[in-house]
């Protein structure tokens, strides 16, 4: 039997969902996804995206991923599902949008679920057309779609949506963020009737949505969207907001909104890594490279019984830290202090990046029993989005000071003098550490609190 995500649903999509990294947190420490870039085309234009890059609403800005034919994507998935036992689901998201060319979109997963029937099929879309293929999505299985919803209010949507293109007629404006509304809610409404386990994602843009998303969770909600995955805007190269200066919200900002929305009842996701459109591997992984088409065999073949075993030995492994941290919650005093811990990571819940080529981190609290993940903060933004961080190596350090000046501890697998001493200046302890997230989180809390002797809460 496979763990247990959430207590508030049904045991059928708890089963669902145990296994898939983006809609369960535990999960995500031990199951891999595959994103197969097939899709290249775009029906809609976002102020935040520039089309030379991939689809911002579920990808890294400014990345751009090879696009595979159907036929390409069914021979790698193939041979990544031959080698990466832990490939739990294949996704398409991109890199444009995966319905403005459906024949495409549905092909490979057709062939996917032909070739390697025990992976779940996840779609990520921007919605405008996803009305006309719930028949279609509940033929093929696919039982994962994300829908990207900024806004509900069509005078909100119109100040992030300049256009939208349907059956070849161009609408602008209120029109096009009033049409392209509707047929989100629309479409989230028929999937989820179906049964359709659908995940909403918002982009946070400061001055446009952001008193606006409560509102577009409530909604979604109420229209029976699973889980709501908010993400910070990360503005690509050349896109209209960065011509207009627009800034990505500050981290506390994101927090404060997450657990405004987590108060009113909505599941919300905080390990979202803003994944490639190719992304292969654990969440924070990007093992395409490993995997490219020529290295691989022209039909590989997949041990489907071995792949089982060694999904079931993960689940089992998830149950155990479930029962490790119910076995710590119960030891803990009520009103213990919490701190704030930053982790250096590329994936696979380890502590493994070096400081200085981190492009990200995982925030946690931890009251010394119970480590909860507030959320990743980027820091490519700066290198990628609106600053120019290659010539001025202070100015990027300060700005990731400054991210980080809320945590007491950051771990990483090393870090220069420089950075030390600038993060030691905001109170911020760098420790270098390997190994498993959590028990490096719990352990150095230990050491920080023995040393400094203190009240650990930083307030
Ligand atoms: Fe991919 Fe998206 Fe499916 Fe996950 S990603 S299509 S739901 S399998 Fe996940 Fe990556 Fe965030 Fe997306 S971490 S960008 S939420
Ligand atoms: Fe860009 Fe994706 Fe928006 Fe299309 S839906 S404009 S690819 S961000």
């Amino acid at each position: 039997m496979k763990p247990s995500p959430s207590s508030c649903m049904s045991n059928e999509a708890e089963e669902e969902l145990s296994r898939h990294p983006c809609y369960s947190e535990e999960a995500h420490r031990f199951f891999a996804r595959m994103h197969i870039p097939v899709a290249p085309a775009c029906n809609i234009q976002c102020n935040y995206c520039n089309r030379k890059f991939d689809c911002v609403n579920e990808s890294r800005p400014g990345v751009v991923s090879e696009v595979l034919t159907p036929e390409q994507a069914e021979r790698k998935v193939k041979g990544v599902a031959a080698q990466l036992m832990q490939l739990s689901v294949v996704g398409v998201a991109g890199p444009g949008d995966p319905l403005a060319d459906p024949e495409r979109t549905f092909d490979t997963f057709e062939r996917v679920k032909q070739h390697v029937p025990d992976v779940a099929l996840c779609l990520s879309t921007n919605g405008l057309t996803v009305y006309r293929h719930v028949d279609e999505i509940v033929r093929l299985g696919i039982r994962h779609v994300t829908i990207t919803i900024n806004a509900i209010d069509p005078d909100v949507g119109r100040e992030i949506y300049p256009w939208v293109v349907d059956e070849g007629v161009r609408y602008e404006g209120r029109e096009a963020a009033e049409l392209l509304i509707s047929r989100q809610l629309l479409g989230l409404e028929l999937l989820a009737k179906q049964g359709i386990l659908v995940k909403v994602n918002s982009i946070m843009i400061p001055g446009v949505n952001d008193h606006h998303l409560p509102a577009v969770s409530k909604r979604v909600k109420e229209l029976g969207a699973t889980l709501h995955n908010v993400t910070p805007l990360i503005i690509a190269p050349g896109s209209q907001y960065e011509k207009d200066g627009r800034k990505a919200p500050r981290p506390k900002e994101l927090n404060n909104l997450q657990e405004l929305l987590g108060r009113d009842g909505m599941k919300v996701m905080r390990h979202c890594r803003q994944c490639r459109a190719d992304a292969i591997g654990l969440l924070g992984q990007d093992r395409n490279q490993d995997f490219g088409l020529d290295t691989m065999e022209a039909d590989p073949v997949i041990n489907h019984e071995a792949r089982e075993l060694f999904q079931v030995d993960l689940d089992t492994k998830i149950r155990q830290r479930v029962t490790a941290k119910q076995a710590r919650l119960g030891s803990i005093e009520a009103g213990a202090q919490t701190i704030r811990v930053a982790v250096a990571t590329r994936g696979g819940d380890k502590v493994n990046q070096h400081f200085g080529h981190a492009t990200e981190f995982m925030i946690y609290d931890t009251d010394g029993a119970e480590v909860k993940l507030l959320g990743v903060r980027k820091i490519q933004a700066y290198c990628h989005g609106t600053a120019d961080c290659n010539g001025d190596k202070d100015a990027t350090l300060q700005e990731i000071v400054s991210i980080l000046k809320d945590c007491r501890i950051l771990l990483c697998s090393g870090i220069g003098d420089a950075p030390r001493a600038s993060l030691n200046k905001v109170g911020v302890l760098p420790l270098v550490r390997k190994g498993d997230v959590q028990e490096a989180i719990l352990e150095s809390v230990k050491y920080s609190s023995y040393f400094e002797n203190i009240n650990i809460s930083k307030g």
